[in-house]
């Protein structure tokens, strides 16, 4: 049998994707129909997402769906980064196009919040880490602007994009909690929070669930991309970290899980959120996962270390070959020079060789001018936060840790898979590359009735896509020291 087919739209940093997957009894498989650039625009006053292209790239992509699947698309769902929203004015248009989360406009802004509300308070209410970022803070940042006084809506970004393709409002769970205005006891807008801070509730969409129908396909939408007019669109997991989350292999329990790509998304999957203080001080997480549960988890910098080297020498005439970096990388000599990803100068776009550079210099140790070892350090230096993070996960919850789940792009690469089961000294389990796509996927299925619970999701993924396994081998006293370097560069930073 062909199985139902569903498309997943799935907007990365760097670039946006429709997949068509298809799923029945025993059946998942996905493959890419469309891919197009994410490509960010500066404008005078800061750095922006180009949404009109986005959209553009959705349409075309839901042709190329509409096209290659045999069987109708049963439905469609989109995810993205998180954080991010547009503004609409009182007719439903878009108010300006979206900032970039990593736009140096919230610098400072969180100032501004703590006489209203102090960050334990803010803490014990929204249970998410700190980041400059956080839609609290960009918010703050355009208190004042004509743009937000004008503003009727505020739609996180496939929410937006969702309204464009059906014209219904709302704002989906997982990633409102990534916003600094969700509860994350109740899962609901804290009334309490949008009070003190003077934000108006009017702007902010009814909650809607992972799972729950987004409605149907305008008849435009329809008939630009060839899907049937009446096409369902069904709310997903819409922040891509918990589609990611939704689609890890994981069969028993004791997992943590990496999800890999731009951002490194490490942690646990827990029933109910941590608190606590000590949670906070460590700056971990809680956002939404499907069925009410917990991401516990904290944000590293990840690949974007990475793909901004290579941006910069792609703008200075030298491109970089991935397999020719990582086989430098593999040459290069172990545990040179140890840098902090969570260091705040390497958040904003520009010359990260130079920040790396920098930070080594700084901190004391060689720096590592040829590409092979400044690749070597950003992996080493991955590696030892994935392992940082996961342990203080399980502490601070409580948890035993048996095995790794790294999914997303990164999972890609090899070098980066075997340096974290070193470090961490779990095995780790690589793949799939696609899991956000494959959460978006599923959750549409189980929608559709043809997976069962959570569980069984897992379950299918496990059985259908191809994973790799790492044990822990290597230098486990060199980890150690290596690990004891990294709190020490982090120190002296
Ligand atoms: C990863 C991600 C992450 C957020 C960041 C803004 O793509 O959604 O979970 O913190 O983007």
């Amino acid at each position: 049998a062909p199985g139902s087919a569903f498309a997943a739209v799935d907007l990365g940093a760097t670039s946006g994707r429709v997949m068509l997957g298809r799923v029945g009894a025993g059946r998942l498989d996905l493959t890419e129909v469309h891919r197009f650039p994410n490509t960010p625009v500066r404008l005078p006053d800061g750095l922006r997402w180009d949404v009109l292209a986005l959209f553009q790239g959705i349409l075309d992509g839901l042709r190329a769906a509409a096209a290659a699947s045999g069987p109708s698309v049963t439905s469609v769902g989109i995810d993205s980064w998180a954080v991010d929203y547009g503004l609409l004015d009182g007719d439903g248009a878009l108010l300006g196009a979206p900032f970039h989360y990593r736009d140096g406009r919230t610098e400072g802004a969180a100032e501004h919040v703590w006489p209203k509300v102090a960050p334990d308070e803010l803490y014990r209410i929204t249970g998410l880490q700190h980041l400059p970022f956080n839609t609290v803070f960009q918010l703050t940042a355009a208190a004042g602007s004509a743009q937000l006084a004008a503003a009727h809506r505020l739609l996180l970004i496939p929410d937006l994009l969702t309204h464009w393709l059906t014209g219904s409002v709302g704002a989906e769970q997982t990633n409102a909690s990534t916003t600094g205005l969700l509860d994350a006891r109740t899962g609901m807008w804290s009334p309490y929070l949008l009070d003190r801070l003077g934000i108006d509730p009017a702007l902010l969409p009814p909650l809607r669930a992972p799972g729950s129908p987004a409605g149907t396909l305008l008849p435009y939408a329809a008939a630009h991309t060839g899907l049937a007019p009446g096409t369902a669109v069904t709310t997903v997991a819409s922040h891509d970290t918990a589609s990611a989350v939704a689609a890890v292999p994981a069969t028993e329990p004791g997992f943590a899980y990496i999800s890999c790509g731009t951002w490194s998304l490490a942690g646990l999957e827990l029933d109910a959120p941590v608190l606590s203080e000590e949670s906070r001080a460590a700056n971990f997480t809680n956002e939404r996962g499907i069925d009410g549960t917990v991401r516990y988890l904290r944000n590293i910098m990840g690949m974007w270390l990475l793909e901004e080297c290579r941006r910069t020498w792609d703008l200075r005439g030298e491109p970089s070959s991935m397999p020719e970096l990582l086989a430098a990388a593999a040459r290069a000599e172990p545990f040179a020079a140890v840098i902090d990803p969570d260091a705040p100068e390497f958040l904003a776009p520009g010359d990260m060789p130079a920040r790396i550079r920098e930070f080594c210099a700084r901190t004391g140790q060689p720096v590592p001018e040829s590409r092979g070892a400044l690749v070597r350090c950003v992996l080493e230096s991955l590696a030892l936060a994935h392992r940082r993070v996961l342990r203080a996960a399980a502490a601070l919850a409580g948890h035993d840790v048996t095995r790794v789940h790294l999914v997303g792009g990164g999972s890609r690469n090899e070098l980066l898979c075997r340096f974290t089961a070193d470090a961490t000294g779990l095995p780790v389990v690589a793949g799939p590359a696609e899991a956000t796509a494959l959460g978006n996927i599923l959750v549409q299925a189980r929608a559709a009735g043809l997976v069962g619970d959570r569980a069984q999701m897992r379950a299918l993924v496990a059985a259908t896509q191809p994973l790799r396994h790492y044990e822990p081998s290597g230098d486990r006293a060199a980890w150690d020291a290596a690990a004891a370097r990294l709190v020490a560069a982090s120190a002296r930073s």
